[in-house]
């Protein structure tokens, strides 16, 4: 599902179409933020709290896409941009 081109690499761009499409499916109510409990629903509850930078109680689509470049950058181990 990631591999939006059928490559059979994930670059980033794919990655991020990914992350853009997982945030809008966890905000449940779409009012543009994740709350504890939405996140609760698809994710273990205890990593909210360090993707929650601000400490506002919800994350913001910013703060969500962070956490994922972290998983990209992480995930790529060889550091060529893609996940191959
Ligand atoms: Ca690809
Ligand atoms: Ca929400
Ligand atoms: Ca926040």
């Amino acid at each position: 599902m990631l591999d939006a081109d059928g490559d059979g690499a994930i670059s980033k761009p794919e990655f991020d179409t990914f992350s853009n499409f997982a945030f809008d499916q966890m905000d449940t109510n779409d009012n543009g933020m994740i709350s504890a409990s939405e996140y609760g629903q698809a994710l273990p509850a205890d990593g909210f709290g360090d993707l929650d930078l601000d400490n506002s109680g919800d994350l913001s689509q910013d703060e969500f896409n962070m956490q994922m470049s972290k998983d990209f950058a992480a995930a790529d181990r060889d550091g060529n941009g893609l996940l191959d």
